[in-house]
């Protein structure tokens, strides 16, 4: 069952450029031919009508990738994230919850209605797409459980599985991270309408790389936030740490938010290089505030200093 009700649902996004309408058709025959989604647990029906924006093309969104788990160049979780089991798979709600639950992707995909949003990525590496996903908003899986009144934060955690994700194993290959994968937000960020697990993109199933069978999205934040294939989500009181954190406090924090006046340390957040299709391969265009949704997010930071709280 498809549920669209947000003004970023696909079929609400507005097609003005020729160039936007150069990809659209091709996004249009891309979808038009692969009836094959439908089969799919999570797909959309092919008869779906889309719409879209200026859209990242399929083939690269899948691989140019940041999987460390696969290995630290772009192409490495194209090509490595094929041995990730992504069934069976189960993922569980604990911490400061009246009751921790384990739910299994076949019981979510099969409860939770799937929406589909174009959405615009904003890597911290001041590179960025805009990616249609299939998923359900976080707050849907959330309210499974009853949350305590002193839980304030959500933290987040990947799958460790040596054997199945070379990086894990091999800690050269994986950049010398210490695994697994963790991530975090505030309650109100976790339950904002925009914060989507993604179980598919471009109508299809999520592949390995882009952190099957279920990641986050956050579009407001850097793409760090965004953790892949996800196995636990813990509610906790305090402001839970980060791979990112861990690594490098100085120049990750844990709030992230896509800002063009806060620059890296080592590099400008002014500009963007936009991954589209053909000839616009890297297209600089300047970073937005909240990467694009201030109107929407922007009220959940009004009393904290964007500069301090980076
Ligand atoms: N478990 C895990 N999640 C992760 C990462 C990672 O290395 N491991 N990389 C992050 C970064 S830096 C980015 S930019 C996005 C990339 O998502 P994509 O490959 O689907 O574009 O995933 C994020 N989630
Ligand atoms: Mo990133």
């Amino acid at each position: 069952m498809l549920i669209n009700k947000n003004k970023f649902d696909v079929d609400k996004i507005d097609i003005t450029s020729e160039e936007n309408y150069i990809n659209r058709r091709k996004i249009l025959k891309l979808f038009g031919i692969s009836t094959a989604i439908a089969i799919a647990p999570n797909a959309l029906k092919a008869n779906e009508k889309y719409s879209l924006k200026t859209i990242t093309p399929e083939n690269k969104a899948k691989s140019y990738n940041n999987f460390y788990e696969f290995g630290l160049d772009k192409s490495d979780p194209y090509k490595n994230a094929h041995t990730l089991k992504t069934r069976p798979w189960e993922i569980k709600i604990t911490g400061e919850v009246a009751k921790e639950i384990t739910l299994s992707i076949d019981d979510i995909l099969r409860d939770i209605p799937i929406i589909q949003r174009a959405y615009r990525f904003r890597c911290v590496e001041a590179w960025s797409m805009n990616i249609p996903w299939n998923g359900f908003e976080l707050n849907k899986l959330l309210n499974k459980v009853k949350i305590k009144g002193n839980a304030k934060f959500v933290q987040f955690k990947t799958k460790y599985a040596p054997d199945e994700m070379i990086g894990q194993r091999n800690s050269y290959i994986g950049g010398f991270i210490k695994y697994p994968y963790i991530e975090g937000l505030r309650i109100d960020e976790a339950m904002h309408p925009l914060t989507l697990i993604a179980t598919g993109m471009y109508g299809k199933d999520l592949p390995n790389q882009n952190g099957a069978p279920l990641r986050l999205i956050v579009p407001w934040k850097y793409g760090f936030k965004s953790i892949k294939s996800i196995v636990e989500i813990k509610l906790v009181e305090k402001m839970p740490t980060s791979t990112w954190m861990q690594l490098q406090s100085e120049e990750y924090g844990f709030y992230a938010n896509v800002n063009p006046n806060v620059s890296h340390p080592r590099w400008s957040q002014r500009e963007e290089r936009f991954i589209g299709g053909g000839f616009f391969n890297f297209k600089k265009v300047p970073t937005l505030m909240f990467n694009g949704y201030e109107n929407e997010v922007a009220s959940m930071y009004s009393r904290m200093d964007l500069v301090k709280n980076f």
